[in-house]
Parts: structure tokens; sequence; C-alpha cells
């Protein structure tokens, strides 16, 4: 259990599905002085990933999932002005333009969405194209706009496999080269990476721009 009472209650409020409740508990977190990666690494992930063990126990059903996700976005609302504060970049200058999606058949967008936000403010052009988008379009954005990065996120393992179908659409084209592809999600990980052949991943979004950064940079 959390040291900090007020992590323990984001945590609780999201498992409850309560959005108020999570909305005020990173309110009095922010207050106290906790750093807003804690309330969204340990605090809301924390909770996300308990709602998501009792659905697949058959403790909780798609209602409690959607309020779940209610809660989530409400105390996102909250953190997200402060943890775009921690990481302005110091420059305006456009890094690098990036294009980010939630691959088709998917339509969870709350860390995709956080992802997007954080990379805008560390000083990159996002285009986020939303949830359920299909891979040629992503890749036909990509191309529009001359993006150097694909962000795609997926936490459905069934929808996974369109980030390995995009990879090899970008080499049956043969501009695999030209695109540094980070795949993330809840259930995204190294060896998915390596199975797919994608350039890197994060399991949140503060280390997303660091891979981000270091990629763009080498
Ligand atoms: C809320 C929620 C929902 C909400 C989503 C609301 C929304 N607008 O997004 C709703 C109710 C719509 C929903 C629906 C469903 N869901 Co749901 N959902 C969740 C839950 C509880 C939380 C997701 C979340 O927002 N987490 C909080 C955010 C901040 O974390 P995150 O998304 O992981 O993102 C972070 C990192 O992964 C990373 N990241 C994310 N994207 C990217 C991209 C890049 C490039 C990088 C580098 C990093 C990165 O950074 C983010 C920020 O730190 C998860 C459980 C879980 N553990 O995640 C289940 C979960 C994802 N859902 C699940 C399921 C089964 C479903 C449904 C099929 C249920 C059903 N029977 O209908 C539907 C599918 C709908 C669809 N077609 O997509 C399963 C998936 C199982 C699997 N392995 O495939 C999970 C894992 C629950 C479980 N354990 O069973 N869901």
């Amino acid at each position: 259990m959390p040291e900090n009472p007020h992590i323990q209650a984001i945590i609780e409020a999201v498992i409850e599905g309560e959005a108020e409740d999570a909305a005020e508990a990173t309110f009095s977190a922010l207050g106290s002085n906790t750093d807003p990666l804690v309330i969204l690494n340990e605090g809301l992930m924390i909770g996300a990933d308990e709602v998501g063990k009792r659905f697949e126990r058959g403790e909780y059903f798609l209602p409690e999932l959607m309020l779940a996700g209610r809660a989530l976005k409400a105390a996102m609302e909250v953190v997200k002005p402060s943890l775009l504060k921690k990481y302005e970049g110091t420059d305006t200058k456009i890094k690098a333009r990036v294009v980010s999606a939630t691959v088709q058949t998917d339509i969870h967008d709350i860390g995709k969405n956080i992802v997007s936000s954080m990379l805008t403010a560390a000083g990159y052009e996002v285009t986020d194209m939303g949830v359920d988008v299909p891979i040629k379009s992503i890749i036909d954005k990509a191309e529009e706009i001359g993006a150097q990065v694909i962000c795609l996120s997926a936490l459905l393992t069934t929808s996974m496999p369109f980030m390995r179908d995009l990879i090899e659409i970008l080499k049956a084209r043969g501009i695999r080269e030209k695109y540094i592809v980070l795949v993330g999600g809840a259930s995204v990980n190294e060896t998915w990476v390596n199975h797919i052949g994608a350039d890197g991943t994060a399991r949140n979004a503060a280390d997303a721009v660091k891979v981000v950064h270091t990629l763009v940079s080498v």
C-alpha cells in the first residue's frame, strides 16, 4: 500500500470508478507537492491495472471498466497541466514531426493522449489521429506531413498485430528507414518490440518522451 495517502485515495477512486473523487484526490495530491509523475505512474496506472485484474477475474464487467475510464480521464485533466509544465521544452524550435494513433480495432486513448500531450509540451509537432485508426491512414499521414516518428498505441492483444502489419507495409514500400516507430500500451514489452522490428517502447509517457529524445538525436 503506498505511504502517500493521496496516492492511495487516487488508486481507490479509480478502482471504485468515482470520477469526482479521483479528480479531488489528484488535486489534493498536487496541493501537497506530490510529483505529477508519481500521480500518473504510482496512482492512476496502478488503479487502472487493478481494475484490469478484477475484469480478468470476472469481478468487474464492462460498466466498471467504463467508470474507471471516466475516473482516469477526470484525474488526468487535473494532473495534465502540471505534467506538461514539467516536460515543457526550453526552446520552441520543432524537434521532429510525430504521428500518433491508437491502431485499428482499439479505442483505448487515455495513455496515447498523455503521450501525445507530453511530446507536444517537449517541443515535438504531434499529429494525433485518434483511436481505431487504419494503419494505412497512419502511414499516409506520416508521408503527407513528413513525420520522422510514428507512435502507435494498443491495449488489446488482438490489436497489437496491426503494429507489426504497419512495419511490414513500411518495409514493402521501401520506406521503413525513414521512420522511428515506437509502440506502447499495457501489454507491449521489449519482446514484442524485437519480434515486430519496432524501434522502441516505454512503460509510461515520461519515458516515451525520453526514448523519442534519444532516438531523434541519434
Ligand atoms: C479504462 C479501460 C477501458 C475503457 C477505455 C476508455 C478510454 N477512453 O481509453 C473502455 C471501457 C472503453 C474499455 C473497453 C474495452 N476494454 Co479496456 N481497459 C481499461 C483499463 C482498465 C485502463 C486503461 C487505461 O486507460 N490505463 C491508464 C493509462 C494512463 O495507461 P496506458 O493506457 O497503459 O498508457 C500508458 C503506457 O502504456 C504508455 N503508452 C500508451 N500508449 C503508448 C504509445 C507509445 C508509442 C508509447 C511509447 C507508450 C505508450 O504510456 C501511457 C501513459 O503513461 C485497462 C487495464 C489496464 N491495465 O490498462 C483495460 C484493458 C486494456 N481493457 C481490456 C478489454 C478486454 C476491453 C474490452 C475488449 C472489454 C469488452 N469486453 O468490451 C473493450 C475493448 C474496446 C476496444 N475495441 O478497444 C483488457 C485488454 C486485455 C488484452 N490483453 O487484450 C484490459 C487490459 C483489462 C484486462 N486486464 O482485462 N477499456
